[in-house]
């Protein structure tokens, strides 16, 4: 790998934290070629795409302009809102904009001139697009913080809403809830939905103004102080279950239920001083495009993943056109610390509809490879579909290709066979004298010992002589006096006079008789 790469693939990440990154430029190998990479778009301030709406009607104050005081000064009532002045307007884009010298500028409600009936507002952030969370959600308050109040999330575009966490500063009077501390969260129940006192109690209203979503204290749980190891909470992420959604959301909701007493208890004789103000609603973000994206952009008036790995949709939930929409896997952390992609890749040309068949429910990106692959391929099954049959077993070509018994064994006779495979019509590679589909039958001239071996005797070209019986094709079962393989010869003991030895003496006396002829001839 060139530096120049090496630069790219090991920077990226220091930089931006893992996973920031979808591919890399490897200039490694033949060919330079990109190096994917899991993904996700970098942290954004999602306020600055929140559609906002504020209920009921006519809660923003100053439609009539009214004065309100403070709990500072309680009967200094001489501040005036007036939603026809822009200078004493107090509208809700004011809880999303941008604060210059420090001067607080913020959606204020009515007063609390309806008591005893609740002061209730609901402030609703619709982002039209799932976000993943990677920060504190913090709400900030002027002039006190509520006394109760219930944050909500939902994951589908407002359709269902969910609490997120209830604030009181008496949980169990408000709620009838115990209170809990973040802090005290640990990793069985990171993402219970709790109550909790700590941004609600009186404090002065100028001292503690933020009410926060804990998601850093909750992060840390995994990732350890610091959030230094954010490696482990994206394993946990892939681990626990709900983890990660816990963390997604499309829209929040902040229901305001009774504002700042600034007290124990509210002052009839002055109403004036309750009410929410709201300078800031900070919200940090991510787009959630899956582990497919590492970019997110506002276009056609919402948050779009620029989505790679041949994936589409807002957020990039699924293959593109022809590119096998079954096989739509989000990306994963795992393994560490690259992440895989889960690209999708093309369609081919067989099988859209059932991708493994219904002999696997899983599949897996090969990497090396660029595709992705069924994986624990059933019923001796196996390939990239499962639509090839394990060694050891053959295609049953009158049944589909998804049925369970498509593939047969090939059963091939371990003696007779070189191996266990057979070809596509279920025959045996045979060994020398073995034949039959399962090669357990044996040529002419063969029989069948532990395998075919070739006959020793038999009926027609290796007869036992002298009287002998061919035993099963291997050898001669010779009589009395005889011996060898097909019993040519004689046995040479004291009652059989032909036996070899005998005869061979008489040969071998006969020589000499002749030589002696020969020799007397010669010399007479
Ligand atoms: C606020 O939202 C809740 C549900 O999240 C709903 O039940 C309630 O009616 C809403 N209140 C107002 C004033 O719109
Ligand atoms: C939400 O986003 C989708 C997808 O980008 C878009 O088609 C739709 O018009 C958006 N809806 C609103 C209300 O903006
Ligand atoms: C997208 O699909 C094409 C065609 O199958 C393939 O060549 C390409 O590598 C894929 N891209 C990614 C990022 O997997
Ligand atoms: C192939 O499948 C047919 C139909 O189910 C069945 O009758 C036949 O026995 C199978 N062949 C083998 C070799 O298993
Ligand atoms: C399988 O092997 C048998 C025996 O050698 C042969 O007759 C048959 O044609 C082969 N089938 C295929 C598809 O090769
Ligand atoms: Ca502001």
């Amino acid at each position: 790998m060139l530096p120049l790469a090496a630069f790219l693939v090991h920077c990226f990440p220091l930089a931006l934290g893992h996973y920031d990154i979808c591919k890399s430029w490897v200039t490694s190998g033949d060919s330079p070629s990109w190096e994917y990479h899991a993904c996700q778009p970098k942290p954004m301030f999602m306020k600055g795409y929140a559609m906002v709406k504020v209920e009921p009607p006519g809660i923003t104050c100053g439609d009539p302009a009214e004065y309100f005081c403070t709990h500072e000064n309680p009967y200094l009532c001489s501040d005036e809102c007036d939603a026809a002045n822009r200078d004493l307007a107090h509208p809700p884009r004011l809880m999303f904009d941008k604060e210059e010298d420090g001067l607080a500028t913020y959606w204020q409600s009515v007063t609390w001139k309806r008591y005893p009936e609740p002061l209730i507002a609901n402030i609703t952030l619709s982002w039209n697009k799932s976000i993943e969370l990677t920060d504190d959600i913090v709400v900030t308050f002027e002039y006190g913080r509520p006394t109760m109040m219930v944050l909500e999330k939902s994951l589908d575009h407002g359709k269902t809403w969910h609490p997120y966490q209830f604030y009181a500063d008496d949980c169990m009077e408000a709620f009838g809830m115990m209170s809990n501390k973040i802090r005290e969260l640990t990793t069985d129940n990171a993402k219970r939905v709790q109550c909790t006192e700590e941004y609600s109690r009186w404090a002065g209203s100028k001292k503690e103004k933020n009410v926060r979503f804990d998601v850093r204290e909750r992060f840390a749980i995994f990732a350890g102080p610091d959030l230094r190891k954010m490696e482990n909470l994206y394993m946990a992420m892939e681990r626990v279950k709900g983890l990660k959604e816990f963390f997604t959301l499309t829209d929040l909701r902040i229901r305001l239920l009774r504002p700042a007493l600034g007290g124990t208890y509210v002052q009839r004789d002055n109403l004036k001083k309750y009410f929410y103000a709201i300078s800031n609603i900070e919200v940090i973000a991510r787009c959630k495009c899956n582990l497919h994206a590492s970019s997110c952009n506002f276009r056609d008036g919402s948050l779009q993943c620029e989505c790679e790995h041949n994936t589409t949709g807002q957020d990039c939930g699924r293959c593109k056109k022809n590119f096998h929409t079954k096989f739509w896997r989000a990306g994963s952390y795992n393994p560490a610390p690259r992440g895989s992609p889960n690209s999708c890749t093309q369609a081919g040309t067989i099988l859209d509809s059932c991708e493994c068949l219904g002999h696997s429910n899983r599949c897996s990106y090969i990497e090396q490879l660029n595709v992705v692959t069924c994986v624990s391929c059933k019923h001796n099954t196996r390939g990239k579909h499962c639509e090839q049959c394990r060694l050891g077993y053959y295609r049953n070509v009158s049944v589909g290709l998804d049925d369970k018994n498509v593939c047969v064994e090939c059963d091939c006779n371990q003696m007779g066979s070189w191996h266990d495979r057979c070809n596509e019509t279920g025959y045996c590679e045979c060994k020398s004298g073995t034949t039959g589909p399962k090669c357990d039958e044996c040529l002419p001239g063969h029989h069948w010992i532990e395998g075919c071996k070739p006959n020793m005797c038999d009926e027609e070209l290796l007869i036992c002589q002298n009287g002998g019986t061919c035993h099963y094709g291997q050898k001669c079962i010779c009589p009395p006096g005889f011996k060898g393989a097909l019993c040519q010869h004689a046995k040479c003991d004291s009652n059989h006079r032909n036996c070899d030895s005998a005869s061979n003496a008489l040969v071998a006396s006969a020589l000499v008789l002749i030589c002696t002829l020969m020799l007397s001839v010669v010399y007479i």
